[in-house]
């Protein structure tokens, strides 16, 4: 996209023009956006947040949303830049949007595994990881999402660098992990909910993916998650499952949900977006627009409990 005004949420970018995207969203929406640096990527790029919020006097609290951990769910990095649009949009002519900008900041990171979604770009569509070299290049890539340190690979994941699910050579061992620990940790008194976006499934998960116990708030979380999925198929009928990461589909270590969740953040989720397997990480661009909305719906009463709690 040239500029913001012809700046098209209904097709995939390519991370030169999200890195763009973010420098004109900061400018265009001064009063309320600001970018920021988080880290590294492993092969030394920028990894960006969005502060999105009403400046003010008083403390605020905090949401956190990462999408692209994972280099192939590209519907994930679409889905943070439509989330941004929508309330930045709408945020004059909704009360709501504006009620929750004056308690709340968002903080918005639209690509994290970069390095991964650019790889995904350029050589191979289906690439999860990030593109960490090991063992003098005869492999690549942790698996983010199986790196952070909650019971770090015990369960579903894998010490073999070659493996989709490479825990990484020890806890926080990746630069793109290490970003989204030191901000989470600095300011973990101020978050109320933690949200990391992939793709495919529909589903709401929640803690935890490393053991089959329940959260401290689990029957909270779940209400919270059906409402959701609730709204989501009143949209356009999707159909969404929600539950504990364990239970719904397979055990997994060290995903940065449990992590939050064992920081003691109250809500922490994880959304697979659609499809439910007919295209999977492929998603059509067509589907963009109709599975970010209902994305919003649902989240938004997500929101609107916390902020109303
Ligand atoms: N799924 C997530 C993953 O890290 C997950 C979350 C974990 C879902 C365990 C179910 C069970 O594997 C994707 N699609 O990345
Ligand atoms: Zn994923």
């Amino acid at each position: 996209g040239r500029s913001l005004a012809t700046y098209n949420y209904a097709v995939y970018h390519q991370m030169g023009e999200i890195y763009k995207w973010m420098t004109l969203i900061e400018k265009e929406y001064s009063h309320l956006v600001t970018q920021h640096y988080l880290g590294e990527t492993y092969e030394l790029r920028p990894i960006f947040y969005l502060k999105i919020g009403q400046p003010s006097d008083r403390p605020k609290k905090i949401i956190w949303m990462d999408c692209g951990i994972h280099a192939r769910e590209w519907i994930a990095p679409a889905y943070c830049q439509w989330f941004v649009k929508e309330i930045l949009q709408n945020y004059n002519s909704d009360q709501n949007i504006k009620k929750i900008l004056q308690n709340i900041d968002f903080y918005i990171v639209p690509v994290l595994n970069i390095d991964g979604y650019i790889y995904s770009w350029t050589t191979d569509r289906l690439w999860r990881k990030s593109r960490a070299s090991y063992n003098n290049g005869t492999c690549y890539g942790t698996d983010l999402n199986r790196n952070f340190n909650a019971m770090w690979c015990s369960i579903g994941a894998s010490n073999n660098c070659s493996s989709l699910t490479f825990c990484g050579t020890g806890p926080e061992s990746e630069p793109e992990t290490k970003a989204v620990v030191n901000l989470v940790e600095s300011q973990k008194s101020d978050i109320l909910c933690f949200l990391t976006i992939h793709s495919y499934g529909q589903l709401i998960l929640q803690p935890y993916g490393y053991t089959k116990n329940q959260s401290r708030n689990h029957e909270e979380m779940i209400k919270v998650a059906e409402i959701a999925a609730a709204a989501i198929q009143k949209k356009y009928g999707t159909v969404y499952r929600v539950g504990s990461a364990s239970h719904i589909l397979y055990s997994n270590s060290g995903s940065s949900r449990d992590w939050a969740a064992d920081l003691g953040l109250n809500f922490s989720y994880t959304f697979e977006l659609r499809d439910n397997g007919t295209y999977g990480f492929q998603l059509p661009e067509d589907q963009i627009q109709p599975t970010c909305e209902e994305t919003m719906a649902g989240m938004m009463t997500i929101i609107d409990y916390i902020n109303e709690k």
